[in-house]
């Protein structure tokens, strides 16, 4: 089709952008990404998402979308003939939400978290925390992809987009802190999930190099340093 979907209201280094941009990928679906300043925020992100005025905001015909996860729900729901992103059965599709939120709400903050801890102490606290936090996924992982290479299965799934979306930043942040976040001795089931989600095609044209995300991080930490001046 000529005709676009819909619009996607995002930022490339964003990964709740990137999450949105996974699921209209394994959909096919056409889409309009419009990209977001976030020191100026746009008129149209300011309508349509008011509670939050965050990216990524969804807007299919004239109905806007908040919430990455929220998101991609919507899509599965509206598109049923492409690959289906949740799992089928309900006891999956609920532990795939539970893992999405627990991904959401405690682990990634951790990843935020270590750019701006003070002191050594802090530091390894924070990836301590990080480390446990990723046992729990590798559990997690084994128990939803029941010995299959993703979290969905044979297919790229829920979890696959949720937790994929973050490579990028994982790999990011590994340049630039020296750790290596996923070890074949602690976490073997994700560092071969992470190799073949990076490597797949519906995937790995979406996700933003690391090395790009790395230079914007340098670059706005030292305008804030600037700033604070
Ligand atoms: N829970 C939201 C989701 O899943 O969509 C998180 C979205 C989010 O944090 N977006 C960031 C944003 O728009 C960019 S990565 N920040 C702008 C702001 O906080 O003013």
């Amino acid at each position: 089709t000529t005709t676009s979907d819909g619009k996607l209201l995002g930022l490339w280094a964003s990964p709740y952008t990137t999450r949105v941009q996974l699921a209209l990928k394994l959909k096919s679906i056409e889409y309009e990404l419009i990209q977001e300043n976030l020191q100026n925020k746009s008129e149209l992100l300011l309508q349509t998402n008011p509670v939050h005025k965050k990216v990524p905001v969804f807007i299919h015909g004239d109905k806007p979308i908040c919430e990455s996860l929220i998101i991609i729900q919507y899509i599965d729901d509206t598109w049923t003939n492409g690959p289906s992103i949740l799992p089928s059965d309900p006891y999956d599709r609920a532990m795939a939400r539970f893992w999405a939120a627990y991904i959401d709400d405690k682990w990634f903050p951790l990843l935020k978290e270590l750019g701006g801890a003070q002191g050594d102490e802090a530091r390894a606290s924070i990836v301590e925390k990080i480390f446990e936090g990723l046992v729990l996924l590798e559990e997690a992982f084994v128990k939803c992809s029941k010995g299959k290479a993703l979290f969905g299965g044979d297919n790229v799934g829920y979890l696959d987009i949720a937790l994929g979306c973050f490579l990028g930043w994982i790999k990011a942040t590994e340049i630039m802190t020296g750790i290596k976040w996923l070890d074949e001795t602690k976490t073997p089931g994700l560092v071969g999930w992470a190799e073949r989600i990076s490597s797949d095609s519906s995937i790995k044209d979406v996700l933003p190099e690391a090395q790009k995300l790395v230079e914007l991080y340098t670059m706005s930490a030292g305008l804030e340093k600037g700033a604070s001046n």
